[in-house]
């Protein structure tokens, strides 16, 4: 079938908006219509040619919602018309990491996924002939895209998707990481570096735990407005201060925080991150992704004396289990997904969409088709 997709030709070049072929799904596959799809900085550092991963040309996006339009041979868990978040960290329920109970990191599709293939290693995507790899198991920018199973939460079909789009990735990954991988507690005091969607995410979750303080670190202070909004008890901004910023946290806070969150993919400032928690048994959670061959670095002194680091990846949730609770969380209002909605936009206008997103203009545009 023709779809329109706004396609990944080069790398460093805005995506051309043309029409592809797509091909019908394959055993344990499903074929989907993405009514939405938001962006978000992977998808840029991918579009950059910088991501090690990044084969051209593909279409990208990651953060979508949608509608099953057919199913291949052997899928059981999800009929034409079901309403779908697709993800890009699978769930198989079966793998060594799925049954472990420890991560979220299932390896039923990673390797394949890793090559922007579908798990059989072929492209369901063509143009002219030629054919165009799939990215990060999703593809949402493309009205009609191809995913496996796996990689398929069903979700209410009565949740609005230009909203609830957003738990594929950035929403989903903030609240989770405060749950899931801090497991951050009533009273905690919490450092949320980095006020991107991510970021408020983090706030979001941390109000949620009820912890006591959430301080909110940002070089851009347009970003503390949301912040508070969302439940920020304190905005920092480290143009403000002179000296190194974790030295000015751990002043506000009578030695650190419980928990930090690097939300930015700087290494700088994950080191801050790591340094603003408190001696004994501050942890810091890495969620930024680092661009390719950065390194971090502390004196291990930091790490001898109590302090431990982390990371966490799409909040440490398991999407098919965790996904459709979170919609329905949405549903009652207990999830309020307005606050990152800075942008609608039509496909034809993706690539403004990633201007707002580089300017800092943008929490998340939503693209629809
Ligand atoms: P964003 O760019 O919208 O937000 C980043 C924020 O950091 C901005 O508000 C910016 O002003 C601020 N900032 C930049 N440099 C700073 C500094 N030195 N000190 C303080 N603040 C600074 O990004 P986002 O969409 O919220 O994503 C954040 C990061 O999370 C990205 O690296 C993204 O790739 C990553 N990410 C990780 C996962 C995961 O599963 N681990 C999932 C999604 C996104
Ligand atoms: O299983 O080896 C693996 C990697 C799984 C992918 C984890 C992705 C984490 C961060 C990517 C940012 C997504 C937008
Ligand atoms: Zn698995």
């Amino acid at each position: 079938m023709k779809s329109r997709a706004a396609v990944a030709f080069e790398a460093g070049k805005p995506l051309q908006i043309v029409e592809i072929d797509v091909e019908p799904p394959r055993k344990g596959e499903v074929l989907v219509k993405i009514t939405h799809t938001a962006l978000c900085h992977t998808d840029a550092y991918t579009l950059s040619g910088v991501d090690p991963e990044g084969v051209f040309p593909a279409v990208l996006g990651h953060e979508g919602g949608g509608i099953v339009v057919e199913v291949g041979e052997g899928v059981t868990s999800v009929k034409p018309g079901d309403h779908v978040i697709p993800l890009y960290t699978a769930e198989c329920g079966k793998c060594k990491f799925c049954t472990s109970g420890k991560t979220n990191l299932c390896s039923s599709v990673r390797e394949t996924q890793g090559k922007g293939l579908m798990p059989d290693g072929t492209t369901r995507f063509s143009y002219n002939g030629q054919p165009i790899y799939h990215y990060m198991g999703t593809s949402t920018f493309s009205e009609y895209t191809v995913v496996a199973e796996v990689s398929l939460a069903k979700v209410n079909p009565e949740a609005p998707l230009e909203k609830v789009c957003l738990l594929g990735c950035g929403v989903t990954t903030g609240i989770g990481a405060v749950h899931n991988t801090a497991k951050v507690k009533e009273g905690d005091t919490v450092a949320v570096f980095g006020l991107g969607a991510i970021g408020l995410a983090v706030i979001q979750g941390a109000v949620q735990a009820k912890a006591g303080r959430i301080i909110a670190i940002d070089t851009n202070p347009n970003k503390f407005i949301l912040a508070k909004a969302l439940g920020a008890t304190d905005c920092v901004n480290p143009k403000d201060h002179d000296r190194p910023i974790q030295d000015v946290i751990v002043e506000m806070t009578d030695g650190g925080v419980d928990f930090s969150f690097e939300c930015i993919g700087n290494v700088d400032v994950m080191r801050s991150a790591l340094e603003c928690c408190h001696k004994g048994w501050g942890e810091s959670v890495i969620i930024g992704v680092a661009a390719a061959g950065q390194e971090i670095r502390t004196r291990p002194f930091q790490l001898v004396t109590g302090r431990v680091w982390r990371g966490s990846a799409f909040g440490g949730v398991k999407g098919r289990t965790q996904l459709p609770g979170m919609v329905e969380q949405v549903m009652a209002g207990e999830l309020d997904l307005d606050p990152y909605i800075t942008h609608t936009l039509p496909l034809e206008r993706i690539n403004e969409a990633f201007d707002l997103m580089h300017e800092g203009k943008s929490i998340r545009a939503v693209i629809h088709y």
